[in-house]
């Protein structure tokens, strides 16, 4: 069944912000320097961790899989949980500091379906105060208060590729996924979601371009601005109909013409 639109769900990482190479990933190289490790992830490592959401799992990723020579403390989630806190208090300054800015589009269709009165909700696998120090340090203080719910980090122990962020954010929104949207970069987000049963737009980014997003309903570089094109990768050129950015009414000409299954 299909049901008028009524709430746009939003991935964070990668999706409002470029947030993984230049905000994460120094956050965690700096909280493993402060820790005295040798350990440290560049671009392209962090490509590869980027297998693995949540910033704690994906240390325990690295032990597992490049890192295997290193002596584990016999309390290693202890140790894991203290080298998290510290990158999160690293990556939270590195956001105060005004580094890493909203990707195109995002703040336009965020104040565009506010105004409209459109509901809106976050899922995402990344820490609330990650979240909140995003939203505070480039949209403003209030701007947490756009979302109904901000479903993040551990709320759920699955976190995505599983659908339970989604599942648990719709939950408590009193919503079913025929009468959302999610935005998503990635193809973790894109499992969560589809798995969810949501209809999900995509915006891809470096670390993401070459993911499999074939169940995605359209693929797009990002979601352009009026003077500044987005480019289609996928999806139906008809019904985007030349427009330029991806806004309320083009999201709305998706979800009637893409009913849920
Ligand atoms: C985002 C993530 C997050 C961040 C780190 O995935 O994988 O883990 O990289 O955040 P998605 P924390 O965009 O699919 O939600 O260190 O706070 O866990
Ligand atoms: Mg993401």
């Amino acid at each position: 069944m299909n049901e008028t639109l009524q709430a746009l769900l939003f991935d964070v990482d990668g999706t409002l912000a470029d947030t993984e190479r230049d905000g994460h990933r120094v956050a965690f190289n700096l909280a493993f320097a402060q820790a005295g490790l040798d350990w440290n992830w560049s671009v392209d490592l962090y490509g590869k961790l980027l297998a693995v959401t949540g910033g704690k799992e994906r240390m325990k990723y690295y032990l597992d899989h490049f890192n295997t020579g290193f002596t584990r403390p016999a309390d290693l989630d202890s140790f894991i949980a203290e080298l998290h806190k510290s990158k999160t208090a690293h990556y939270t300054a590195l956001l105060a500091e005004g580094r890493i800015p909203l990707r195109p589009g995002v703040e336009r269709l965020l104040r565009e379906a506010r105004n409209a009165g459109m509901r809106m909700g976050i899922a995402t696998t990344t820490t609330p105060a990650n979240v909140q120090a995003l939203l505070t340090h480039t949209l403003g203080e209030d701007s947490q208060s756009w979302f109904e719910v901000i479903a993040a980090g551990d709320v759920v122990p699955a976190k995505k590729p599983a659908a339970d962020i989604y599942t648990w954010a719709m939950e408590k929104m009193g919503l079913t996924a025929d009468a959302c949207i999610a935005f998503e970069d990635s193809e973790n987000g894109i499992k969560s979601s589809v798995a969810a049963g949501l209809r999900t737009i995509i915006t891809v980014n470096d670390y993401t371009r070459e993911h499999d997003f074939s169940d995605a309903i359209l693929v797009l570089d990002n979601m352009g601005e009026p003077d500044q094109a987005f480019n289609v990768m996928q999806g139906d050129k008809t019904i985007v109909n030349g427009a330029a950015c991806l806004d309320l009414e083009l999201v709305q000409r998706l979800a009637n013409s893409l009913p849920s299954a």
